[in-house]
């Protein structure tokens, strides 16, 4: 008899009770495979990077690395898995109390289902948005989404204006109140084709069309070349606050 049949007949005499505790084990085992499963699956919004890659501009190796980089940012100050607005500051500035317009803006933009937090398939997206080979009307969509700061629908002159002022204190430059209404002012001739305003998304298109460097900071050339030595390339997870304080 070979050992085959010979583990056959001893299972097929075994009695119900063993029977039973067989399959109470295999029940348990399962449990603990799903329990081991949700560890392995981390934070709440994390997506397998296989989907993500289907999904995004991105490789599944490069959705890997930007796991790893995800980590670093998401660890760094509260490691609860997901990345807090100071995260982003520290990750963007080195400083977890520095922040500023844009990089507010763009917060709020990542955090899709606005929980207050950047979860890992957030990220991804997001990312894959700046990616060199995403088309320009996905850009143009988010860029859309950026300058319209009050969500209602149109870019209106004092969203413009915010933006503009926003722009001239972060690069330290003072302008008159008249030189940055004429800026307003120049911007909307050009693009507010039906007079009324303010900017629909047509009118946002084609005005980027004719002047494509709005798009400029919309691609992130390097986002093409992710490998697993990037994270230690953009990121540094030192904790400088008090030198700001
Ligand atoms: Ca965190
Ligand atoms: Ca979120
Ligand atoms: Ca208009």
């Amino acid at each position: 008899m070979s050992w085959r049949a010979e583990i056959q007949e001893e299972a097929e005499g075994a009695d119900c009770k063993s029977t039973g505790w067989k399959l109470e084990q295999t029940y348990i085992s399962s449990i603990m495979g799903c329990a081991f499963a949700k560890q392995i699956k981390q934070a709440p919004g994390y997506e397998h990077p296989t989907i993500l890659a289907s999904q995004t501009a991105f490789t599944v190796s490069q959705v890997e690395a930007l796991h790893e980089l995800y980590k670093k940012i998401c660890n760094s100050i509260n490691k609860d898995g997901l990345i807090h607005k100071e995260e982003f500051q520290l990750a963007l500035f080195k400083n977890s109390k520095r922040h500023n317009f844009f990089a507010d803006r763009i917060f709020n933009l990542f955090d899709t289902k606005h929980n207050g937090v950047i979860e890992f398939e957030e990220f991804v997206k997001s990312l894959s948005i700046f990616h060199p080979n995403t088309s320009q009307d996905v850009k143009i969509e988010f860029a859309f989404r950026l300058y319209n700061l009050r969500n209602t629908g149109f870019i209106e002159g004092e969203e413009v204006k915010e933006m503009v002022n926003a722009l001239l204190k972060e690069s330290n430059l003072y302008l008159s109140e008249e030189i940055v209404d004429t800026i307003v002012g120049e911007t909307f001739k050009q693009a507010d084709s039906n007079c009324d305003g303010k900017i629909d998304p047509t009118e946002w298109k084609e005005f980027v069309k004719k002047n494509p460097s709005l798009l400029k900071n919309m691609t992130i050339p390097y986002l093409i070349d992710i490998t697993m030595e990037f994270p230690s390339f953009v990121m540094n997870n030192e904790v400088d606050d008090e030198s700001m304080s």
